[in-house]
């Protein structure tokens, strides 16, 4: 067995009495007395923004499954995406590359099946490894390397009575897809020898619209009243062209109404009842219940997985890491409903590591962590070499005060290809603890300057006459950085400095 080296063969074949520890913290010692490394329990949601879960504030959602695993390991406060949409996050979880170098700059390109990924890298490492749920990739249906166990729909799937590829098979499915995909890993993990390591990558259709909500779960939240964000009537005056027209589009109505006063605002909201157009109050407070509705499936399925660890006795030799695919406008800057642009809303998503060996629990990390820093931190905590592609960092020596901890001093954003809708954002954006630099580079448009600390909320457009020093400096970093992934967009930004 490649993995589950017997404490006297590791000891033997260095050929002197090694201490334990000097293994490395990866190895724990097992139940039968054999060093081994620790299970990944990879969750991913679906278009779910941070402040979704009560242990990231939402001030109604009740997620005490979820929210146990905060408890128990580290809650990252900053944790962003790289690119804010589906397949290219997928990829970058996946790759621990940037989208310009996986190659999965949009929804439409089918998978590189040549892309070392995380699962793969850890099923050459002797780990027994499943892929179940949404993978996406241009509605990539094939089989994919790397895994023992693969059971996922084309795209984004359905949320009722899924038809799934399982193992080459492709089957009908009867219920709701969250359940069915914890069935599924439940079912994987418990036919996982005890001796061998498993990696169980879990993609949830959930949260994702059209929005089905969860069974069980149809009638939460019907008694309570869903306020609108404070930027939702704002007409982004200041920003680029496309969203000035959505503000436009979306608010024209609700901006009238809030200027009129809170009466006129209640007249409005009833005099919109059963009218279709985005102002309307009601339905975007429907629309909103049922996102929730479909992410209370989640939590549900969290709690029956952890209990699966807990009634095999993993628990704390099991890496449970929990988060989202990419971050979510709720109706802020203007009423936006989505992601995609680089706007703190659609750039974080919840991030919460659990490993009970190393992580020390209850902790909370303010340090900016990212989707591709994934896959090395995980092979970091297994005592895999990470391949020199990968461009992530590990986040362990963060999570486990290690003296070597180091912290981001600026996040690259890169939502570059998706497409040439001129509605879809082509922006690069440097964002550091203090500042976010947005460029609009297809076709070009105002640069956007943010004071994160000031204007938390992105409101406030500060670039112009009197920033013009920081913006270029913030453009020379964005450029540094770049250049040191290797972003072909380099001349783009390049020329974006000459001219200011
Ligand atoms: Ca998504």
């Amino acid at each position: 067995m490649a993995n589950a080296t017997t404490r006297r063969e590791l000891l033997r074949c260095g050929g002197q009495a090694l201490a334990l520890a000097s293994l490395g913290p990866f190895f724990h010692v097992g139940r039968a007395g054999e060093l081994r490394r620790p299970n990944f329990l990879f969750l991913l949601t679906d278009d779910q923004s941070y402040a979704t879960l009560s242990c990231t504030g939402h001030p109604f959602m009740k997620t005490p499954n979820i929210d146990s695993l905060r408890r128990g390991g580290v809650l990252f406060t900053n944790g962003f995406v790289a690119m804010s949409l589906c397949a290219p996050s997928r990829a970058c979880f996946l790759s621990g590359q940037y989208p310009f170098s996986n190659g999965i700059y949009n929804n439409q390109i089918r998978w590189n099946q040549q892309t070392q990924t995380l699962p793969m890298l850890l099923h050459e490492a002797g780990y027994t490894t499943a892929h179940i749920g949404k993978f996406h990739m241009d509605g990539d249906d094939r089989l994919q390397p790397g895994y023992d166990y693969w059971a996922a729909q084309i795209g984004q799937g359905q949320y009722l009575d899924p038809r799934k590829n399982i193992n080459g098979t492709w089957t009908d499915l009867k219920g709701y897809d969250t359940n069915i995909v914890t069935d599924q890993a439940i079912e994987f993990m418990r036919r996982v020898p005890r001796d061998k390591p498993f990696c169980v990558w879990i993609g949830y259709k959930a949260c994702h619209g059209p929005f089905t909500p969860a069974p069980g779960h149809e009638r939460d939240f019907a008694d309570i009243e869903i306020k609108p964000p404070a930027s939702y009537y704002s007409d982004n005056a200041g920003k680029p062209a496309r969203l000035r027209q959505k503000g436009n589009r979306a608010n024209a109505a609700g901006r009238k109404a809030a200027k009129a006063g809170e009466a006129a605002k209640k007249a409005t909201r009833k005099a919109a009842g059963g009218n279709p157009d985005p102002s309307n109050l009601k339905e975007w407070a429907e629309r909103e219940r049922n996102q929730l509705r479909c992410l209370m499936g989640a939590e549900d399925s969290v709690g029956r997985l952890l209990a699966l660890l807990e009634e095999r006795k993993i628990a704390d030799d099991t890496i449970v890491f929990y988060s989202g695919d990419n971050g979510f406008f709720h109706g802020e800057h203007g009423g936006l409903h989505g992601k995609m642009e680089a706007y703190e809303e659609s750039l974080r998503v919840p991030m919460i590591a659990r490993y009970p060996r190393l992580i020390k629990p209850g902790q909370t990390c303010d340090a900016m962590v990212a989707n591709v820093d994934l896959a090395p931190t995980i092979l970091d905590f297994c005592g895999i070499l990470a391949p020199r592609q990968m461009q992530g960092r590990s986040w362990r020596p963060l999570a486990t005060d290690s003296p070597n901890a180091s912290r981001r001093d600026c996040f690259l954003y890169s939502m570059y290809g998706a497409g040439a809708d001129p509605q879809t954002p082509t922006v690069k954006a440097i964002r550091t603890n203090r500042y976010k630099l947005i460029l609009s580079l297809n076709p070009a448009d105002v640069e956007e300057l943010y004071d994160l600390k000031s204007d938390p909320q992105e409101m406030k457009n500060l670039a112009g006459a009197g920033t013009q020093d920081q913006v270029r400096k913030l453009k020379e970093r964005m450029l540094a950085e770049m250049r040191e992934l290797g972003d072909p967009a380099v001349p783009l930004v390049e020329a974006s400095l000459k001219r200011s």
